[in-house]
C-alpha cells in the first residue's frame, strides 16, 4: 500500500473512533479522500502538516437546546447546530437545514462538503453548516417564527459578517431567513450581511432564490458542451419539488429542455410532455407546502407515482427515460437501483443538485457505464457562490441588478468547471470531475492551512 493510502485509511479510521455512528460523515470523508490520494503522493507537504486529520475536525462545534412554545401554549424542545468547519478562506459560510433527520452527522457532512465547494467558487469564503431536528411541516407560521427567534437566541453569539454567516438549506427559505434575521437585529442592534437568502427589499440579493437551481444548469451545460452536445431539446429528470428542483426545472424550460419529473416526500410526478411551471410553483412554490398529488388533478396528462409504488428501492423519477437526471432532494437518494434503470433507459449525464444524493455504489455503476457526472460540491455552488454575491452587496450598501447577478453566477460554474476539468486532466484522469473538485477543492483550503501554521 502506497503510504498516501496508508494516510487515508489511518485518518478515516480515526474519523470512525471519534465520531461513532455518523454513516454519512464517513461516507463523505471517505470520498474525498480517496480522490486525494494522486495529490497526497505528488505533495508529501499535506501529510507532514497533518491537513488530513485537521480538515476533518471541526473548528468549533455548538450544539444548543432550542425551547420554544407551540400554538397550544406547551412548552417545545429541539436540538440546534453549528458546525464551524473551516475558516482558512474565509469566515464561516453554509445553509441552516430544518428537517427531522438532521443530527450532528448529517451537520458534519454537509460542513465538510462545503469547504470544498465553498472553495472551488473562488471566493473567500470558509465552511460552516447547521440545523436543527425541528420539523416545519404542519407548524403555524407563529410557530415557526417562536423557533426561529429561540433558535437565533443562542446562535447569534456565534455569528456576524465576517464572523459566520448562515443561509438555508431543506426546510429553511425567506421566510425562515426573515424571522432568524429580525431576532439577530433585534439581539445584536446591527443591520449587516450576517445571513443570506434574504428577501431582496431589506438587503438580499436578486438571483439568490434562483442560484442553485440555475448553476446547477448552468453546470450541466459545461459538461455537455464540452463533449459537443448541449441542454436544449434533452428531457430530464429531477427530484425535490423545493427551492433547487423548481429553479433547475425553471432554467431547463428557459434552455428549451424537457424536464419530466419531480417529487416530494410522498410522491413523483411524471409528465411526459413537460413540468408545467406555474402549477409546480402554486402547489409548491414559496412556502407553500402543498401535495404533489394535486398537479395530476390539474394535468390529466401527468401521472403521480406515490413513493410505496417502488417498494424494491428504487425511485420513480429515476425509472423514467430520459437523457439528463437532476437529483435535487437530499442526500443518498438515488442508489444502485436506480443508477441501473437510469443507464437502461439512456441516461448520459447525472447532475448533483442535492448534497451527495449518489450513494457511492451507483457513482461506481453510473462510471463504469460511462455517465457524465456532475458533483454536487461543484454542480451545486451556485447558491452559496451568489450567498458570497449577498454578502458583497451588503459590505458595500449596493444593488445588484438581476443582470448582474446571473451574469457573474454563469462565469463562476464555468470557471467551476474548468477547474474541476483541468485538474481531472492534471492528475491523468481527464473529465472525472469529481476527482477534479475534490482535489482543486482540496489544494486551495490546504495550502492556506499550511500558510497560516498550527491552528
Ligand atoms: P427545500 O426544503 O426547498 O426542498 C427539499 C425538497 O426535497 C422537498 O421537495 C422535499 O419534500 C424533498 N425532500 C427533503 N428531504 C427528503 C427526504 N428525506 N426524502 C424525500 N424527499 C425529501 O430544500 P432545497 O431545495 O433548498 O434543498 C434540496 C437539496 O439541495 C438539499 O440536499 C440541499 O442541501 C441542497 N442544496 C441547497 C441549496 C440552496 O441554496 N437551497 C444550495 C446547495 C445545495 P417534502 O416537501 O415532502 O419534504
Ligand atoms: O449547501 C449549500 O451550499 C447551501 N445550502 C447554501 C449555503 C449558503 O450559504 O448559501
Amino acid at each position: 500500500m502506497s503510504s498516501a493510502r496508508e494516510y487515508v485509511k489511518g485518518v478515516l479510521n480515526y474519523v470512525r473512533e471519534c465520531s461513532p455512528g455518523q454513516n454519512e460523515f464517513y461516507q463523505a470523508t471517505t470520498e474525498v479522500f480517496e480522490s486525494l490520494i494522486p495529490l497526497l503522493e505528488e505533495d508529501r507537504r499535506y501529510k507532514d502538516y497533518s491537513i488530513l486529520e485537521r480538515i476533518v475536525t471541526p473548528e468549533r462545534t455548538i450544539i444548543f437546546r432550542v425551547t420554544w412554545v407551540d400554538d397550544s401554549g406547551k412548552i417545545r424542545s429541539n436540538l440546534g447546530y453549528r458546525v464551524q468547519f473551516n475558516s482558512a478562506i474565509g469566515p464561516y459560510k453554509g445553509g441552516l437545514r430544518f428537517h427531522p433527520t438532521v443530527n450532528l452527522g448529517i451537520v458534519k457532512f454537509l460542513g465538510f462538503e462545503q469547504i470544498f465547494k465553498n472553495s472551488l467558487t473562488g471566493l473567500d469564503i470558509g465552511a460552516g453548516k447547521g440545523g436543527s431536528n425541528f420539523d416545519p411541516k404542519g407548524k403555524s407560521d407563529n410557530e415557526i417564527m417562536a423557533f426561529c427567534q429561540s433558535f437565533m437566541n443562542e446562535m447569534y453569539r456565534h455569528m456576524g459578517e465576517t464572523r459566520d454567516i448562515p443561509a438555508g438549506d431543506i426546510g429553511v427559505g425567506p421566510r425562515e431567513i426573515g424571522y432568524l434575521y429580525g431576532q439577530y437585529k433585534r439581539l445584536t442592534v446591527r443591520f449587516e450581511g450576517a445571513l443570506t437568502g434574504k428577501k431582496t427589499s431589506w438587503g438580499g440579493s436578486q438571483g439568490r432564490i434562483e442560484a442553485t437551481g440555475y448553476g446547477s444548469v448552468y453546470f450541466a451545460e459545461n459538461i455537455l458542451n464540452k463533449y459537443g452536445d448541449e441542454i436544449k431539446g434533452k428531457v430530464c429528470a429531477v427530484s425535490g419539488a423545493g427551492n433547487v428542483a423548481i429553479h433547475t426545472i425553471e432554467k431547463l424550460l428557459k434552455m428549451g429542455a424537457i424536464p419530466v419529473t419531480c417529487s416530494d416526500s410522498k410522491g413523483t410526478i411524471y409528465h411526459k410532455n413537460g413540468i408545467d411551471l406555474n402549477t409546480l410553483k402554486a402547489i409548491k412554490g414559496m412556502e407553500r407546502r402543498g401535495s404533489l398529488a394535486e398537479y395530476a388533478n390539474i394535468h390529466k396528462g401527468a401521472q403521480y407515482i406515490p413513493l410505496h409504488k417502488y417498494p424494491e428501492g428504487g425511485h420513480a423519477a429515476w425509472s423514467v427515460p430520459c437523457d439528463v437526471a437532476f437529483p435535487s432532494a437530499t442526500q443518498n437518494e438515488l442508489t444502485l437501483t436506480d443508477a441501473k434503470n437510469l443507464v437502461k433507459n439512456g441516461c448520459i449525464l447525472v447532475n448533483e443538485g442535492a448534497n451527495m444524493p449518489t450513494t457511492p455504489e451507483a457513482m461506481a455503476y453510473l462510471k463504469s457505464n460511462g455517465v457524465y457526472f456532475g458533483p454536487a460540491k461543484a454542480a451545486n455552488a451556485g447558491g452559496v457562490a451568489v450567498s458570497q454575491l449577498e454578502m458583497a452587496q451588503n459590505a458595500s450598501m449596493q444593488n445588484w441588478t438581476f443582470a448582474q447577478v446571473d451574469t457573474k453566477l454563469f462565469e463562476i460554474m464555468r470557471n467551476i468547471f474548468n477547474t474541476a476539468y483541468n485538474t481531472s486532466k492534471e492528475f491523468g484522469q481527464e473529465g472525472d470531475l469529481l476527482m477534479g473538485a475534490n482535489i482543486a477543492g482540496f489544494r486551495r483550503v490546504a495550502d492556506a492551512m499550511i500558510d497560516q501554521g498550527a491552528v
